[in-house]
C-alpha cells in the first residue's frame, strides 16, 4: 500500500460543496438489499427523512437537484454508489451488486446536465461510490464485495490526469462499504471506527474514533461548516463537538434498515 501524501493537495475538496444530486426513494424500496433483515423500510417515513436530509443540505449552503424515484431499482435512493463527482468531473461508476448495475446508466443524463461530459469506467470492473473516500489529499478506494482491484486500478487511471491520486485500502471484512466505517471531516481529519483506524488506513491524518457500540456513526458527512451525523450516537457526537465541529443530527432509521447512511443519499460537489 503506498504511503499517503503528506499535504492537502486540494484544500476543501472533501467538504466544500455548492451542489448535490439526490434521488427520491423508490416505491419498491422494501426490496432493497441488506446484509441483515431488520424489517422493511417504511416508504412514507423514508420520504420524510429524505426530505429532512435535503433540507439540511440546503441549510448548509448546498443546492439540491432532486431526481425522480426509479421503481425498477429498489436501492437507487443511494445515489452515491453510481457515480463520483469532482469539480468539473463526473465519473460513472460500476455498482458491484447485480440489481444495482443499471443505476449508473440511468443517472447519466443528470450528470451530463450538471457536468457536460461523463467519464466511464470499463464494463468489466466493479466500483461502488460507497467505497470511495475523497479527502483533501487523495482518493481512498476500499476493496470490498462491491469494489474489485480492477475497478480501483481503472479509477486510479481515470483520475490521475486530473491530479487526483488513488490509494487502495481494504474495506473491513463483513462491512458493506469503506464509508460505512469512515468519513472525511475536511482538512486532515477523519471519523473512523476503531476497527478501520486500527488497520492503519490513515497515516498522517487526525483520526476521531466512533464510540464503542456506535460504529454506524462513521457514515457521516462534512458539508461546508457542519458535520451531519446519524441520530442515536450521543458519545460520538460529544467527541465531535469537543473537537470543534458543529453538528446536524439526522434520523435516517429507514435508510439504515438497508445498510445506507448519510453519505449514500447524495452526490455532493462544488460547481
Ligand atoms: C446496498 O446494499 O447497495 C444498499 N442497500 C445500501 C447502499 C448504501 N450505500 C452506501 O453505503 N454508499
Amino acid at each position: 500500500m503506498p504511503d499517503a501524501p503528506d499535504a492537502a493537495l486540494h484544500p476543501g475538496l472533501s467538504c466544500r460543496f455548492t451542489r448535490a444530486i439526490a434521488r427520491r426513494p423508490a416505491s419498491s424500496i422494501a426490496r432493497g438489499l441488506r446484509a441483515v433483515d431488520r424489517g422493511d423500510p417504511d416508504l412514507a417515513l423514508f420520504e420524510a427523512q429524505h426530505a429532512a436530509y435535503r433540507a439540511a443540505l440546503e441549510a448548509a449552503g448546498v443546492s439540491v437537484t432532486l431526481l425522480p424515484a426509479l421503481d425498477a431499482f429498489p436501492d437507487s435512493v443511494f445515489v452515491e454508489d453510481a457515480a463520483l463527482c469532482f469539480p468539473g468531473l463526473a465519473v460513472a461508476l460500476r455498482p458491484g451488486a447485480a440489481s444495482r448495475r443499471g443505476e449508473a446508466a440511468v443517472l447519466r443524463p443528470a450528470l451530463e446536465a450538471a457536468f457536460g461530459t461523463v467519464v466511464e469506467l470499463p464494463e468489466a470492473v466493479s466500483v461502488d461510490g460507497g467505497d470511495v473516500l475523497v479527502t483533501d489529499r487523495e482518493v481512498l478506494v476500499g476493496l470490498s464485495a462491491r469494489t474489485d482491484a480492477a475497478g480501483a486500478a481503472s479509477l486510479a487511471e481515470t483520475l490521475a490526469p486530473h491530479g487526483y491520486r488513488v490509494r487502495r485500502v481494504a474495506t473491513p471484512a463483513g462491512v458493506l462499504h469503506l464509508k460505512s466505517d469512515c468519513a472525511t471531516l475536511g482538512d486532515d481529519a477523519v471519523l473512523a471506527t476503531p476497527r478501520l483506524a486500527a488497520a492503519g488506513c490513515f497515516p498522517g491524518y487526525r483520526v476521531i474514533e466512533t464510540a464503542e457500540g456506535e460504529e454506524a456513526a462513521a457514515n457521516a458527512i462534512r458539508v461546508n461548516d457542519r458535520v451531519f451525523l446519524a441520530a442515536g450516537h450521543p458519545r460520538t457526537a460529544e467527541r465531535l463537538e469537543a473537537a470543534g465541529y458543529a453538528l446536524t443530527i439526522l434520523d435516517l432509521s429507514e435508510a439504515a434498515k438497508l445498510d445506507g447512511g448519510l453519505s449514500c443519499l447524495s452526490l455532493r460537489f462544488a460547481g
